[in-house]
């Protein structure tokens, strides 16, 4: 009798702890789920179910002091999974164009959920968006969303049943503008079109990372990976071209004939010196053609101060601004 009692109780702990082991580290950290009514009076309250909900028209939307204490428990089968038991909020927002959103929520209660979606009420599997998890604050960011009318819903994992106050902000996201054109190759500036030999150029003013020279084996002994900017010049086979920059980051400068290749036909780079200090090269053309100047940073970007000097063999050619610095 006694052995038999023993051995129930051995089982009965196996059986938990397999019961134990089978929630995930968010069940286990949440404890029993407190079950809350659905709400029964009709709704009285904006923002209580899908037939009133807040409306937000235009952006950006800042509200605070906003709470789904109150609005009852009206949906329950969402996309939030656990996290809708609690009593919930519904917002729509209404988009004339497309638009690109951050959706913010902010508040110290616990086990929230929001949710985006088309359709209200809420899929219960589908939506366009939702975030859930133990802490408050929720984003769902970079949505961009066609015109039209959108919902979302603030809900939580009971307990807590409800969220006192939170704060709800939702903003366009404006892309950033596109990069200037001779971030890349295909945009490289003629030299031979500026009207002086100095020209400044800052590489952290929207440029990105598109080339880097061949570390230890290439023609400037190091990666480039920052950002850069392209320039281009055509040299007749023997012209010499020598540039000079100074910038307060690591700069890395190089030649190169093909960009789809530039590594590997990198002519002449340096990357001699820190921030703050000259880098400088010159180039005696193996051939007649166009060449593509890079101007880079070991790691990062910086304002280059440049100096052309340019080819001095050549005056009689018709090229503009910086040979005719040498006439
Ligand atoms: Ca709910
Ligand atoms: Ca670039
Ligand atoms: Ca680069
Ligand atoms: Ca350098």
């Amino acid at each position: 009798m006694k052995t038999g009692k023993l051995m129930l109780a051995i089982l009965m702990i196996l059986g938990l702890a397999a019961v134990a082991s089978a929630m995930d580290k968010d069940e286990a950290a949440h404890g029993p789920t407190a079950y809350v009514p659905e709400s029964t009076s009709p709704a009285l309250v904006v923002g209580q179910d899908c037939t009133q909900p807040i409306v937000i028209s235009s952006l950006p939307a800042n509200l605070t002091g906003q709470t789904n204490c109150g609005m009852g428990n009206t949906y329950s089968s969402t996309c939030l999974g656990s996290y809708d038991g609690g009593e919930d909020v519904i917002y729509r927002l209404d988009l004339a164009v497309e638009t690109t959103v951050d959706i913010v929520m902010t508040t110290s209660t616990t086990w929230t959920g929001m949710l985006l979606d088309d359709n209200c009420p809420p899929d219960a599997s589908g939506c366009i968006a939702y975030v859930t998890g133990s802490g408050g604050n929720k984003t769902l960011a970079d949505k961009t969303l066609a015109a039209g009318s959108y919902y979302i819903m603030i809900d939580t994992w009971p307990a807590p049943n409800c969220i006192p106050t939170f704060a709800l902000s939702i903003t366009e996201d404006v892309p950033p503008p596109p990069p200037p054109a001779n971030d890349v190759c295909a945009g490289a500036i003629d030299l031979q079109s500026f009207e002086s030999n100095t020209f400044q150029v800052d590489t952290c003013a929207g440029y990105t990372n598109n080339y880097s020279a061949g570390g230890s084996t290439g023609c400037t002994g190091y990666t480039s990976v920052g950002q850069d900017a392209t320039y281009k010049i055509y040299l007749q086979v023997g012209e010499t071209f020598t540039i000079d920059t100074v910038s307060p980051h690591d700069a890395s400068i190089w030649l190169v004939t093909d960009c789809a290749n530039a590594a590997a036909t990198c002519v002449a780079g340096a990357d001699e010196t820190v921030g703050g200090q000259h880098e400088t090269f010159s180039y005696a053309a193996a051939a007649t053609g166009w060449y593509y100047l890079i101007l880079d940073g070991y790691t990062d970007c910086g304002l280059f101060t440049v100096t052309i000097d340019a080819p001095v063999a050549t005056e009689s050619l018709p090229w503009g601004g910086v040979k005719a610095m040498f006439k």
